[in-house]
């Protein structure tokens, strides 16, 4: 008995020894993320206008998970000073969260502006600021005002100069509040999911309007970072950059078959977006020029489905950036496709891989989220070596799992994920600056309402007030984000430790 003490004695102090204390460079910073449409609620409250969330989800609850929407999600349109108070709690560095276009311009244009939309987003930041919480601000995370998406939406090429007018009215009223801009939220979310896919506005023309879409962001992107550069630069503190989502992509073993499918996956869905703006030569990869063109000719189309940047498109978009923004979650296992052309184009089609996920990775409540904490460390490095060793931002990663405070395993996947991210910062030296977990607050998650909970907080969905409680997440991040570094028993991070 004596010896067995003895023992576990000595080995927890040689543990302790060994396991030195994993912490991120002192400058690093933690924050939190949220976007408008998934919180605010008062969706046509003081001369908001409709977006195209509002629409969608208005007619077509069917198509909605829980067929809820987020007419009044967290209310955080009223409760912001609720969410701040949280995130002093937490003691967070910053806070991204994104700003409605419809609720400050109701028409779209930016002729009429909706002053209430201002006073809003300029008390959330002056809250933010009492709190020494710096403000990181996307323009669009896909709550596209309604009045111009019966214009095409994106898929018009006007639209990159109505984003244009909106980005300057919001440099103009914030540009001096807010260090950090982000032009766009997961282009490849919002151009392939909505315009090819099942969420708002549902085009469903995969193949075609996706890649429309895409034109125009990143046009529009490239008009936005320009206009910052020669206008706002000189005379704020701060910069701007773009978010786009990478899920890894993992041969599904080391044949030459298989690594080329993986790569191709890469290009289709990171380097879409990526390799414009971030690549040396810029514009579209050539997997993607390559492949589409082909098909494109086979269908019988009398161009290819991609559009052509002009020349000088090329080079106002290459380039256009002080830092990438990087949301990562999962990661997927790829072999090539049956290299078929079907007669009906589709982006999968155009892609031609199959991805997959292994059974033993760890399930969340997201069918597309498994828990593979390594494949973080390689996308950074991917990253890393394919564009030139960029300043990146994580501006998400996070995971769903049913309602309850106590979500050990929450604090395992942050905690795991975080340990990947250490390894690619200090072993090898991916430049990256700040962690952001999605989200401070369950909310409304798109297609799935409120059955997937990402909350550090719990949000009471059935009490009047929207109430809000921290998880045992909470506690865990918030040691995380005061001390920089990762405790060495995460399960000390018990519901009532703090
Ligand atoms: C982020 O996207 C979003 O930026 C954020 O708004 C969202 O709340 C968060 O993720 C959590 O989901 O259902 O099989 O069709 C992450 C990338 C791309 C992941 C679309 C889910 C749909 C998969 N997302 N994808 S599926």
């Amino acid at each position: 008995m004596l010896l067995l003490l003895f023992s576990a004695l000595i080995y927890g102090v040689e543990s302790n020894i060994i396991d030195a204390k994993i912490c991120f460079p002192e400058e690093f910073m933690f924050g939190v993320a949220t976007a408008s449409y998934q919180i605010e609620g008062a969706w046509n409250v003081s001369g908001k206008g409709e977006s195209i969330w509002d629409r969608y989800t208005h007619e077509h609850p069917d198509r909605v998970f829980d067929h809820k929407n987020g007419d009044v999600a967290d209310g955080s349109y009223y409760k912001y000073k609720d969410d701040v108070a949280l995130m002093k709690q937490l003691g967070v560095g910053f806070y991204r969260f994104s700003m409605s276009w419809p609720r400050i311009l109701p028409t779209g244009l930016s002729n009429e502006i909706n002053e209430d939309g201002i006073r809003y987003y300029t008390e959330l930041i002056e809250e933010l600021r009492a709190n020494r919480i710096i403000p990181m601000v996307t323009m669009y995370h896909w709550d596209l005002p309604q009045t111009l998406q019966d214009l095409g939406g994106w898929t018009n090429p006007v639209m990159a100069d109505y984003f244009l007018d909106y980005a300057k009215v919001l440099l103009d009223n914030f540009a001096d509040k807010v260090p950090i801009w982000i032009t766009f939220n997961e282009p490849l979310s919002f151009c392939h999911d909505g315009y090819g896919g099942e969420d708002a506005p549902g085009g469903r023309a995969s193949g075609f309007e996706d890649y429309m879409c895409g034109h125009n962001v990143l046009r529009a992107h490239g008009m936005v970072y320009d206009l910052y550069d020669r206008e706002y630069r000189h005379r704020v503190k701060g910069g701007m950059g773009i978010t786009l989502d990478i899920a890894w992509m993992e041969g599904i073993t080391s044949s030459t078959e298989d690594q080329i499918a993986a790569e191709t996956a890469r290009q289709f869905m990171f380097g879409w977006f990526a390799n414009p703006i971030f690549s040396k030569t810029g514009d579209y990869p050539a997997v993607m020029r390559k492949r589409i063109d082909a098909n494109s000719k086979k269908q019988g189309f009398p161009r290819s489905r991609l559009p052509t940047f002009t020349r000088e498109e090329v080079k106002m978009i290459r380039g256009s950036f002080d830092f990438m923004g990087v949301n990562h979650y999962t990661t997927y296992l790829v072999e090539p496709g049956d290299g078929k052309v079907q007669p009906h184009p589709s982006y999968y089609n155009d892609g031609n891989v199959k991805l997959y996920q292994l059974v033993d990775w760890p399930k969340t409540n997201s069918t597309w989220l498994r828990v593979v904490p390594w494949g973080f460390r390689k996308a950074l490095n991917w990253i890393k070596t394919t564009y030139n060793d960029p300043l990146m931002l994580v501006t998400e990663n996070g995971v769903s799992f049913e309602p309850g405070l106590k979500d050990v395993k929450r604090v395992q996947f942050i905690d795991s994920y975080l340990r990947s991210l250490h390894a690619a910062i200090t072993i090898d030296k991916c430049r990256v600056k700040a962690y952001t977990y999605w989200s401070l607050l369950d909310n409304f998650e798109w297609m799935r309402g409120f059955s997937e909970r990402f909350g550090l907080t719990e949000v009471d969905y059935d009490s009047p007030d929207l109430t809000r409680t921290p998880r045992q997440s909470f506690n865990y991040y918030k040691y995380v984000a005061t001390t920089g570094c990762l405790p060495n028993n995460y399960a000390d991070f018990t519901y009532n430790s703090v």
